[in-house]
This record gives structure tokens, sequence and C-alpha cells, in this order.
């Protein structure tokens, strides 16, 4: 594939490209030479850069890689009795504002993936969760933008904690890609999740498809040790290994029902393990080679899990090329 940088993470700038940085260290002692992992979305033909309201983006034929980060501090300005929201409620639905705003006026509505990055998600402020305040202005950037907040119009997402730094959202979206959501059979729909996990659920979906011309990905949301809503397995990082994997097993098995030009192979995934204490790394790993083999393809990062009692979590994606380069 020709490599054309739509977008990097956490490198060097390159004049033009958006490029946030995200304070998610490496949780792999072998990677861990103090060099910045560099997370690098490449597509054929000429980039186009720009941004608004924000929002900053490189696009490419079919494909856009957009992305935003917000200080809560922009948002303190009002009292909570006055503005009944917190800071970072108002952040995260401004830049979901900002981010569908983008989307739309450059043409590529469609957004394939959400990727969220919060500081202290599982602090709290204002009397509730940062995670909960993050769902509820998340919540009301979907509905104010007039998007769907279940359902197949729902994109996967991840959503992870770092000790401190700015909101940052990045996503993919697509000009004219169809793509077929899916659900984990072993798990309630997020969206669905009791009022027990917070006043508004998560706006995310557990997985997709997307077809493109000649091929089809797959982009896997966060999955943790989760079944139906509950959290398994507290206390036993190798069991929430397991379990992770079982449901991730579960959602290849749906998308190979619903690709349709290709057949997913949990091997052949591309993986970003999230650990929350770098110290469970070597562990994860060998439950997860014993799983998928020596050859499997790991990013390990450390981070903060969205459920105080998660401590790990599993996102991937497949159908794309992968140059994967350690210590690059
Ligand atoms: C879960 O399954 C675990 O809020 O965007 C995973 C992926 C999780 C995405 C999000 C949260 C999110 O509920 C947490």
């Amino acid at each position: 594939m020709p490599a054309h940088p739509m977008a990097a993470m956490s490198c060097q700038p390159l004049v033009g490209v958006p490029m946030p940085a995200i304070h998610v260290p490496s949780a792999a002692a072998a990677l861990d030479s103090g060099n910045a992992t560099c997370e690098i979305w490449s597509a054929g033909g000429t980039a186009t850069y720009g941004h608004q309201d924000g929002v900053h983006y490189g696009h490419s034929g079919d494909l856009l890689f957009g992305a935003i980060q917000l200080q809560e501090a922009q948002f303190d300005d009002e009292p909570l009795s006055a503005a009944g929201s917190t800071p970072l409620q108002r952040a995260a639905e401004s830049a979901y504002r900002a981010i569908f705003s983008a989307a739309d006026r450059t043409g590529f509505p469609h957004i394939l993936r959400f990727w969220n990055y919060l500081a202290d998600i599982n602090g709290s402020s204002h009397g509730i969760e940062r995670y909960r305040q993050f769902n509820m202005g998340r919540h009301d950037g979907f509905v104010h933008s007039g998007r769907a907040v279940s359902g197949q119009a729902v994109p996967p997402a991840s959503a992870l904690g770092f000790a401190a730094g700015p909101l940052t959202i990045y996503f993919l979206a697509g000009r004219d890609v169809t793509s077929t959501v899916i659900e984990n059979p072993r798990q309630v729909s997020a969206y669905a999740y009791p009022r027990q996990y917070g006043p508004r659920s998560p706006t995310f979906s557990r997985a997709s498809v997307a077809h493109f011309i000649g091929n089809d990905v797959l982009f896997l949301s966060g999955t943790a040790s989760i079944v139906g809503h509950r959290t398994l397995h507290t206390g036993d990082v190798r069991a929430q290994v397991r379990e992770t994997m079982a449901n991730i097993a579960a959602m290849v098995g749906e998308a190979n029902r619903v690709a349709r030009q290709t057949q997913f192979a949990l091997p052949e995934l591309c993986y970003k393990v999230y650990v929350r204490h770098a110290r469970d790394a070597d562990a994860i790993h060998e439950e997860l080679q014993r799983c998928l083999g020596k050859s499997a393809r790991l990013l390990f990062l450390q981070a903060d899990i969205c459920r105080e009692d998660l401590l790990m979590e599993i996102e991937a994606s497949a159908g794309h090329p992968l140059d994967f380069a350690p210590g690059v």
C-alpha cells in the first residue's frame, strides 16, 4: 500500500498531519526503551489536511482520520448549578458536536471507529464518576448532532484513561463506505446497559465490518471481561484475559457471518492490549500467546480501564496491512 500518512499519534510533528499525543506508555518491558510508540494510519493517493472547530483531519480517497484535543479548563467557566453539567461533560459534548460537524462538512459522514482518552477516568468530581460524566456528554453530542444513540448507526469505540492530559478523541470516517455493525451475543449492548452504570449509557457498538471495494475491514471495540453487563473475574487478570478472548472470538464469529469478501481468523488480528498495572503485562502476554500463538501481533499499552474492577481491555482490527515496527 502506498504509505501516505493521514495521521499519526505520539510522534515527532510532520507538517500538516493531525497528530494527537496520547499519554499511554508502553506496558511491555521489552518495548519500553523510552521511545514513543507511534501509530500511523496511511492510505493511497495524496492526503489533504485541514481543520474545523478544533478537529484536525487528513483525508485521502475514501477515508478520513480526525482528532480533537480539548482542555477541560476551557469548560470551567460556568458553575455546575447554572449549567447543569460538569466541565468534562461539556467538553465531551462539544468534542462530539465538532467531530460530527467536521465529518459532515468534509463529506465523510460515516464514522467507522472512535478512540477516546481522558484523564483520571476512574476518579470522581461533582459527585459523579468521570467516565459517567464523559458518557453523558458523549450521549448529548450524538443526540444534538442528529445521530442515533443505539442500533446500526452507532460506531465501535474504545475509552481509556491516563493520568493527566486533555480529552483526546480520534476517529476514522468513510465517504461512501457501508459498514455492518455487530453486537456481541455474550454481552448486553453497551447502549442498553442498565442505569447502575450511569445516567447515560456508553454510546458505542461492539464491532463493525466496513465493506470497502475489494476488502472488508474489521474494527473491534475495546473488549473486556464482561458477560451480560457484569464484570467477571474481579482480581484475576489471567481469567479476565481468557474471558475477553471468548468475547472477541464470539464477535469474530459474528463478523464472519456478515463479511462479504474476507474471513477473519483470531491469530491474524492486530491487537492493542491496555493493561491497568504494568506488572500484569507478562501474565497477560502469556495467556494471549497461549490463545493466539507466538506470532500474534500485540501492542501493550498502560492505561486505566473504565471500570475500576477491569484489569485489562483489548481492541483489535483486521483486513488492512500492518507494518509493526516496535521501537522505531
Ligand atoms: C465495556 O465493555 C468496557 O465507553 O467507548 C469498551 C469500549 C468500554 C468502549 C466506551 C467502553 C467504551 O463496557 C468499556
